[in-house]
Formats: structure tokens, C-alpha cells, sequence
């Protein structure tokens, strides 16, 4: 049993998060995800509050463990959810893609504990200065929007500048990798691409079967010319956003209006064509669909054996 201050102040069995993936982590994997051990959480993405306070009820009725639901701070409407979450009662926030300063105070009044991910080891540290729980320290090995640093150099860097626990996200999909982000001082991490093909995530089929089937160098980051990068799999669409991107004569406007809804064509249509399919350079070692229970079970069964086994090493 791995046991550390994540497992103990979220309450949870595994300290294994699920990444906050827009249009994909519902109630559905969420409940799925925290019955099995981890904390699932609910992805706000651009919804709005009405919506994200429909799926924590649902969590609430299909899950008595601790779930959570992650913010996306480029949303419009992420001041209204980050209420939501006060009015809804829910005891964990994690935050992406920005900075949650502005709703911190309120948060923590509420007893709300706060994870916000993060891309660089000077942001972990301002977000323990302002009363961060936990800092997930997202590497750019993930799927979706990420920094510029190595999930490798961003976890040892990071955990020498903070004393709260610190969980490792980007490129971890089993066992080896869990081990591996505990030897560079993360307590917990999180997994996203391992949970979009779990049985229990209503992603479309031809998702899952996209990163079941991808190879190890099947991603790319779309977006860096607009200043957000987004990690996704080669695609036709993928192809003609890099192509634009290196147009001169294409503009950013042109640009984003090919972005625009592009995930929800991926994620509820299954679109080969016209859809964005996020996903991390973990993807290459995903080979089959399994529960929520079987992927952290098999998981955390694997990082127990290579960290009991990586004392062979050693000669004394
Ligand atoms: O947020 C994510 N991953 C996401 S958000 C998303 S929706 C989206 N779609 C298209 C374009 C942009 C977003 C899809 N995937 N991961 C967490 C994360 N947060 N990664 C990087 C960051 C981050 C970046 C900058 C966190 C803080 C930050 O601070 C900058 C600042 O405000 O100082």
C-alpha cells in the first residue's frame, strides 16, 4: 500500500488523481474513478455553472467517496462555477490554465481544499504562499493545454521549492511511472489519457480507440503560435492547425476559429475529420479499455514492485 499526505488529506485510498479532461471527465468517471480508490473529479471546462452543479449532484448520488471538480480559469464562466462549487458543498477544487488567486480567500473560507495545476516550480510556490493543499505539477508530456517544461525537470524542481505535497501529472500511465514520480519527490499523481479509455468514460469509441491504437510519437502541440499550447493526437485536424500555423498569411483569428468546438467534435462525435483528440505522449502505452478499479488496481500493483524491486540496484 502506498501511503503518503496525499492519501491521508484527501481521504483516499490510492494516490491517484484523474486529470480534470474537458467534455470528458463527467460524474460519470468521476464517481467511477473515487469508487475505485482515487479522486475522480468533475472537468468544469466552458460550461456553466448550471451544468457543473447538475454533475457534482449526480457524483454526490453515485459516489459516498471524496470527488472534486477541477476549474478551468480560461473559461468565461469560471467566476460563476467557482461559486457553484462554494453553494454545491464540494470539499476539493483543483484549477488549470491559469492562476486562481482571485478565488482563493473564498474558497478556503469555505473549507474548500485547493489544488491548482501548475507548470512551473516559481508558480507551485506562489500558490502555497496564497494556501494551496496540494500543487499538481503538470509536465508537458500531457494531453490537453500544457507549459514548456519536462515533467522530469518540473517535479524535482518544484518539490524542493515547496513543503506541501506535490503530485506529478503529464506522461504517467502506470506503474513504472508512478515509481519513477516518486523518486522525484511527488506524493500523488494524476492520470488523465489512462482514465479516457476507462469502461466508465462516455468518451465517443473512436477516442478511445485513437489513443489504444496511437504509437509513441502520435502526438503534437497544436497552438503555440497563439500562446496555448495544446497537446493532441496527428490528425487531419491537427495537420491543417500546424499548417496554418506556419502560414504567414493565416491569421490568429483563422487559427482559433478552427479550434473552436473542435474538442467537443472529438469527444461526443468521434468527428476523424474536424475534431481535436487531447490526449498525452503516454498514449502509446495504452493498449486496452479496462474499469476505473482494474486500471488502479493494475497501476498501483506495478509501482509497489518496482519500487520493492529497485533495490536490486543497490550493492553494498
Ligand atoms: O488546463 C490544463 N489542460 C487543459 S485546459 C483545456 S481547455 C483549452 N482548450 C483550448 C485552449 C486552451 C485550453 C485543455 N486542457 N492543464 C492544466 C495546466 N495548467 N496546464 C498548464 C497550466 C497552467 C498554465 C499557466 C497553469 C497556470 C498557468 O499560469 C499562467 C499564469 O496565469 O501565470
Amino acid at each position: 500500500m502506498l501511503h503518503t499526505r496525499v492519501t491521508e488529506i484527501l481521504g483516499i485510498k490510492y494516490p491517484v488523481i484523474q486529470g480534470g479532461m474537458a467534455w470528458i471527465a463527467d460524474a460519470n468517471l468521476a464517481s467511477a474513478v473515487s469508487n475505485a480508490g482515487g479522486l475522480g473529479l468533475i472537468a468544469s471546462m466552458s460550461a456553466g455553472p448550471d451544468w457543473v452543479r447538475k454533475e457534482i449532484r449526480k457524483a454526490k448520488e453515485l459516489t459516498d467517496k471524496p470527488f472534486g471538480v477541477n476549474i478551468m480559469l480560461m473559461s468565461p464562466h469560471a467566476a460563476d462555477v467557482a461559486q457553484a462549487v462554494i453553494e454545491e458543498d464540494v470539499k476539493i477544487v483543483t484549477t488549470g490554465a491559469g492562476s486562481p488567486s482571485p478565488y482563493m480567500k473564498a474558497w478556503l473560507k469555505n473549507g474548500i481544499k485547493v489544488m491548482p495545476v501548475v507548470a512551473s516550480a516559481t508558480l507551485a510556490r506562489l500558490m502555497q504562499n496564497i494556501g494551496a493543499t496540494c500543487v499538481i505539477c503538470e509536465g508537458s508530456e500531457a494531453g490537453g493545454h500544457i507549459g514548456d517544461l519536462t515533467t522530469m525537470a518540473l517535479v524535482p524542481q518544484a518539490s524542493e521549492q515547496v513543503s506541501i505535497p506535490v503530485i506529478a501529472a503529464g506522461g504517467i500511465g502506470d506503474g513504472r511511472g508512478v515509481a519513477a514520480a516518486f523518486m522525484l519527490g511527488a506524493e500523488g499523481v494524476q492520470m488523465g489519457t489512462r482514465f479516457v479509455v476507462a469502461k466508465e468514460c462516455n468518451v465517443h469509441q473512436a477516442y478511445k480507440d485513437k489513443i489504444i491504437n496511437a504509437k509513441d510519437t502520435d502526438t503534437v502541440a497544436t497552438g503555440k503560435r497563439l500562446g496555448h499550447p495544446v497537446r493532441c493526437l496527428k490528425s487531419p485536424f491537427s495537420r491543417q492547425y500546424v499548417q496554418m500555423e506556419n502560414d504567414i498569411n493565416c491569421t490568429s483569428e483563422q487559427i482559433e476559429k478552427l479550434g473552436t468546438g473542435a474538442l467537443r467534435l472529438a469527444a461526443q462525435e468521434g468527428n476523424e475529420e474536424k475534431g481535436c483528440f487531447m490526449a498525452g505522449k503516454i498514449s502509446g502505452l495504452i493498449k486496452k479499455e479496462q474499469t476505473a478499479q482494474e486500471i488502479i488496481e493494475e497501476v498501483f500493483f506495478e509501482a509497489e514492485q518496482a519500487l520493492l524491486q529497485a533495490q536490486k540496484w543497490i550493492k553494498r
